[in-house]
């Protein structure tokens, strides 16, 4: 595996390159080019620039996290084409900057969606939670609101302004589409652009919903083993594969994570690796990456991905607010970084225990 860290450029992150090039172990970021929209084309030298800066730090571009996939393809409608193209050329255009790496969701409407930005724990750092007693009580559009009104000053991915003036519209080209017509739009989507990925050896890996459930009544298809292994074989190709987010599957204590990461050996190119304290099954707060802190065994998360020969990029997922830093939530360099080191750590014992 590789350790990487998810960068958000220079225009919108609060972390560096430079800081980010000194956590131990960490040789490259995972990045995007914020400023697009979902469906817009990314031309070859956007890309270059962005390779080049981060190049210039002594880091590389590891993955892409997230190329977004534009409403019109999730829900089938006939502009799809045009964004479908788009992707394509993107791809070609990533390829030729030599980034095989690409994450992406399958989520109407929402992102990740979480209760709380900043839930205080008893060591006075700050978290994301999550309680669906307070997502029952919600109307989508207040969601937006809320969450808008907490992030530190910072765009959130999945959350920017241009979406939350939509959202009426977005749940409304949602009406008809239940999880059978989103998984037979995500099979349309991944038939088509599969021979380009074949064509350049381009890896794409699939986040998974968050929470994974339905919320808001809409249809929601990556949130179990289960349907995650009918992902695979429906378009059975190895260039169709996961980006592992223990955090997101994490959410149904349903998921056993190691099982489900020894099922998906040779398809995982991608691992987010965080933590989660379940204070009841419906309500979760985003702990520190050390088992101790949640209630995940962080050790055989991270032995299941040895055992299957994991070797693509890995980084650690949100971290806690701590020691008085201003970030996007979960985005800060400090408990990211604690992160970062701890599973470097863990990874290197199970390598040299398996050798004894
Ligand atoms: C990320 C997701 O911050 C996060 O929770 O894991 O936003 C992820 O980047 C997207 O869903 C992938 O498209
Ligand atoms: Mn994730």
């Amino acid at each position: 595996m590789e350790m990487t860290m998810r960068w958000y450029g220079s225009k919108y992150d609060t972390v560096t390159l430079q800081q980010i090039r000194q956590i131990p172990g960490v040789t490259g970021v995972i990045t995007t080019l914020y400023g697009k929209a979902a469906g817009e084309l990314w031309e070859e030298d956007e890309i270059r620039e962005l390779v080049n800066e981060v190049e210039a730090s002594g880091l590389h571009i590891s993955g892409i996290e997230s190329v977004n996939v534009h409403d019109a393809i999730k829900t089938g409608a006939p502009e799809r084409e045009v964004y479908i193209n788009n992707y394509i050329k993107t791809l070609e255009n990533l390829a030729r900057n030599n980034i095989r790496l690409v994450c992406y969701n399958f989520m109407p409407v929402f992102d990740w969606t979480r209760t709380e930005l900043a839930r205080k724990r008893p060591d006075g750092s700050t978290v994301l939670a999550y309680t669906q007693e307070a997502v029952d009580k919600l109307d989508p559009e207040k969601m937006f609101e809320s969450i808008a009104g907490d992030t530190n000053g910072t765009v959130m991915p999945g959350w920017e302004p241009e979406r939350m003036e939509r959202v009426k519209e977005l749940f409304a080209m949602y009406r008809d589409v239940d999880n059978e017509k989103l998984f037979e739009n995500l099979k349309y989507f991944l038939e088509r652009i599969m021979p380009t990925c074949d064509k350049y050896d381009i890896n794409m890996a699939i986040h998974p919903d968050d929470p994974a459930w339905s919320v808001f009544g809409l249809p929601r298809i990556i949130t179990c083993k289960e349907n995650i292994l009918r992902m695979m074989h429906m378009v059975d190709n190895p260039h169709n594969g996961v980006t592992f987010c223990s955090g997101s599957y994490g959410t149904n204590l349903k998921n056993d994570l190691p099982d489900m990461i020894r099922s998906l050996k040779g398809r995982i190119h991608f691992a987010h690796v965080r933590n989660l304290k379940f204070n009841s099954p419906t309500d979760f707060e985003e702990a520190a990456h050390l088992s101790s802190d949640g209630s995940f065994d962080m050790y055989e998360i991270m032995k299941a991905l040895y055992d299957i020969g994991f070797d693509g990029p890995i980084r650690p997922d949100h971290g806690r607010m701590i020691w008085g830093e201003t970030a996007m939530p979960g985005y800060g360099l400090y408990d990211r970084a604690l992160g970062a080191a701890y599973l470097n750590g863990l990874w290197e014992a199970i390598g040299k225990g398996s050798r004894l």
